[in-house]
């Protein structure tokens, strides 16, 4: 075989490794498109929330509840944490289903405004004891 022939055979294929090779990196890096970049975030977000609960904590005393204007997010999994002052409250949101002591838990995947109240009488004040669970869309 003639030596120059081989020299250009392998610039050649140095060329076509080197090609290869930044194709390959530019693959990797950047995502495709803005579309591929929401949906790993979004695709992210989901997986965290279907594992872990958001933890929101909840003070309950005569006969308030402190905040008693919670928010969440529809399709959230939520725990209500209720640190009970003076005496045992609870939260109850009849309309979930939901009734707890020390805590509740569930899916929030109804949008809407709820209302909770104590599941424990707990004194005079007691039906007036309430607050209110937004979800939102
Ligand atoms: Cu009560």
């Amino acid at each position: 075989m003639n030596s120059s022939a081989t020299g250009l055979g392998a610039v050649i294929l140095v060329l076509i490794i080197f090609l290869g090779v930044v194709i390959w990196v530019m693959n990797q890096g950047v995502p495709q498109s803005s579309e591929d970049y929401k949906g790993l975030v979004s695709s992210k977000t989901q997986s965290s929330t279907s594992v872990e609960p958001r933890i929101i904590n909840v003070k309950a005393e005569r006969f308030t509840y402190a905040p008693s204007l919670i928010k969440v997010k529809k399709g959230e999994k939520v725990r209500l944490v209720v640190e009970n002052v003076d005496t045992a409250h609870g939260i109850m949101i009849s309309e979930l289903s939901v009734s707890g002591i020390d805590s509740v838990e569930f899916i929030a995947d109804k949008a809407g405004t709820y209302e909770f109240r104590c599941p424990t009488m707990c004194g005079s004040g007691h039906r007036e004891m309430k607050g209110k669970l937004i979800v939102e869309e």
